[in-house]
């Protein structure tokens, strides 16, 4: 059974060779499709100079910067069209440690969505600032008070779907684009009965590049948790 990670870059030429390579070199079944957004600096063409040496690689290019959300609801649609069983988001940085992807795939062997989680065992973040400590930390906490989703770590960014799930899931009714995507996504999934894991991971700051995240995503992520619990009371959650 063959697994998709999808990885959404903007101006990622630092890293993606590199990220590529090693996610290739795991296993013969991994597959990557990156969803480029026209990167001035040109990191879409660096992919392209390797699609020629292992037809495991992807690319969908976009015409300008539409944000993460799209870029994976872009993937996803992209994997329900072929025949993958396995499909993952994972962020071009390094801040996901490839390392980790074997151990999310084969937690999704048993379960629908696997959640690689920075705070099952304590706070497992490398060079965070105290302060984006706290509010992603107090963050994931709102977001299980206020929809009562049981997890732990509703914004991360590394996961692995089982098909079903995004199958299960109207990916055209996907209204949020920053950490609200993924609380949106794993929300989703939750009220249709998907069984949902979380594995601890370790989650490390980029090194290179710079970031692409504003704070408005903050506040995107902080009204969207109450219209998708209201949403879900009114029956009107689709
Ligand atoms: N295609 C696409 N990718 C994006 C966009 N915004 C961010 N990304 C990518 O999404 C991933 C996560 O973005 P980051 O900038 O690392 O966001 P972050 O991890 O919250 O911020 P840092 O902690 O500073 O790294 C990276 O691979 C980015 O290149 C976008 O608008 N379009
Ligand atoms: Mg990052």
């Amino acid at each position: 059974m063959k697994t998709l990670i999808i990885i959404p870059t903007y101006n990622e030429c630092e890293n993606i060779e590199r990220l590529l390579g090693i996610l290739l070199a795991k296993d013969q079944k991994i597959e990557v499709l990156v969803v480029d957004d026209n990167s001035p600096d040109g990191t879409a063409d660096l992919v392209k100079a390797m699609m020629p040496n292992d037809a495991r690689i992807h690319l969908l290019e976009r015409p300008g910067k539409m944000g993460l959300g799209s870029a994976y609801v872009t993937g996803f649609k992209y994997a329900l069209e072929k025949d993958y069983e396995y499909i993952m988001e994972m962020d071009a940085d390094f801040s996901h440690n490839p390392e980790d992807v074997p151990r999310l795939i084969e937690a999704a062997g048993k379960k629908d969505l696997v959640i690689g989680s920075r705070y099952v065992t304590g706070v497992n973040i490398v060079n965070w600032p105290f302060k984006r400590l706290l509010i992603s930390y107090f963050a994931s906490k709102y977001v299980r008070i206020i929809t009562g989703m049981p997890i732990k770590d509703p914004t991360g960014g590394f996961k692995c779907f089982r098909r079903k799930v995004l199958e299960g899931i109207n990916l055209e009714r996907i209204m949020s684009d920053g950490y609200a995507f993924q609380i949106e996504m794993n929300f989703k999934a939750w009220v249709k009965g998907f069984r949902i894991q979380e594995i601890p991971i370790v989650f490390t700051e980029r090194l290179n590049g710079v970031s692409k995240m504003s704070r408005n995503i903050v506040w995107e992520a902080a009204w969207m948790v109450w219209l998708l619990h209201f949403r879900k009371l009114l029956g009107a959650l689709d």
